[in-house]
């Protein structure tokens, strides 16, 4: 199924670092984004609901959509594709993990040590200090559209926002430095589910590149990188990762 050049590269590799994006949560029933029919942005505007500005604009539509999908990725179970990317720790000397996507599925599959470069649903500050607030356990949000008034921050009384990074806003510099540093020192990176359309993670691959080492994309579909990467993998990752495991 696979070439013996890339089943050899992955054999070889001393330093592996594993992108993903949203298309690694597909599987699970968690929306892309930009897939063309089904993705968040082909229904909603990414300006209103992904912005500090369309947070200031309608607070209550923002939380509501963010609790909306909180409720969906718990409801949610790990797929194939993060199992596998999980059981590729101990058969590699190192593995970086470091994801867009903002759910913690990759976590409840088993993969300890994720760089999340978009920050968490899980997770929620004040939009005035930035002091951490504590969301319920259980989001009791079941439809997209219902506006839920935000909490407010009990230090300033500021309006709580989701810890996401919206459009225009710093990546956690922590781990965008941890990330960086990954991609210019592995020998091998794997590009996994993303439309490798936003910046600065769409960068990784291009650094690992210019670095030297061999970069392996697996998408269904074709993107800017196909014409980069080493290996091009066109299909679902929860059937490609399995199969690349055996
Ligand atoms: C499957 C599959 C299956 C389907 N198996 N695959 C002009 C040029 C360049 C840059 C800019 C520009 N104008 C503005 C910018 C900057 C901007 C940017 O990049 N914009 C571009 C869109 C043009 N970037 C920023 O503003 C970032 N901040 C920044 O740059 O600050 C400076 C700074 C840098 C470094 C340190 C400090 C400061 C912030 C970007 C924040 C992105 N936020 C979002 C929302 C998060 C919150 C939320 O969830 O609501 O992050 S946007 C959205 O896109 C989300 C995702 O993480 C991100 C990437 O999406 P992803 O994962 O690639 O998903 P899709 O849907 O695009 O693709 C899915 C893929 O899966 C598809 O290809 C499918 O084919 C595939 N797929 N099923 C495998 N089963
Ligand atoms: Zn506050």
């Amino acid at each position: 199924m696979f070439n013996d050049r890339l089943l050899q590269t992955l054999r070889d590799a001393q330093h592996l670092v594993i992108l993903t994006g949203a298309g690694v949560s597909a599987e699970s029933g968690i929306p892309t984004f930009r897939d063309a029919m089904t993705g968040l942005w082909a229904r909603y505007d990414p300006q209103q609901l992904a912005s500090e500005n369309g947070f200031r604009a309608n607070p209550a539509l923002v939380w509501g959509w963010y609790e909306w999908r909180r409720a969906k990725v718990m409801q949610s179970l790990p797929n194939p594709a993060h199992r596998a990317i999980a059981q590729f720790q101990p058969l590699v000397p190192k593995l970086t993990l470091i994801t867009q996507n903002v759910d913690d599925l990759h976590e409840r599959a088993g993969s300890q040590f994720v760089i999340h470069l978009h920050g968490s649903l899980h997770e929620a500050q004040c939009i005035a200090c930035a002091k951490p607030f504590a969301l319920n356990a259980t989001p009791t949000v079941i439809s997209e559209s219902k506006r839920v008034e935000p909490p407010r921050c009990p230090a300033c009384g500021d309006y709580i926002r989701p810890g996401v990074v919206w459009f225009g806003e710093s990546l956690p510099l922590d781990g965008w430095h941890a990330a960086e540093a990954a991609a210019q020192n592995c020998d091998v990176l794997m590009s996994i589910g993303t439309s490798a359309l936003v910046y600065p993670a769409a960068s990784l691959p291009l650094v690992a590149l210019t670095a030297g080492a061999k970069v392996i994309q697996l998408n269904p579909d074709k993107t800017n990188l196909d014409a980069k990467a080493h290996f091009n993998l066109h299909g679902k990752a929860g059937d490609l990762l399995p199969a690349l495991l055996q």
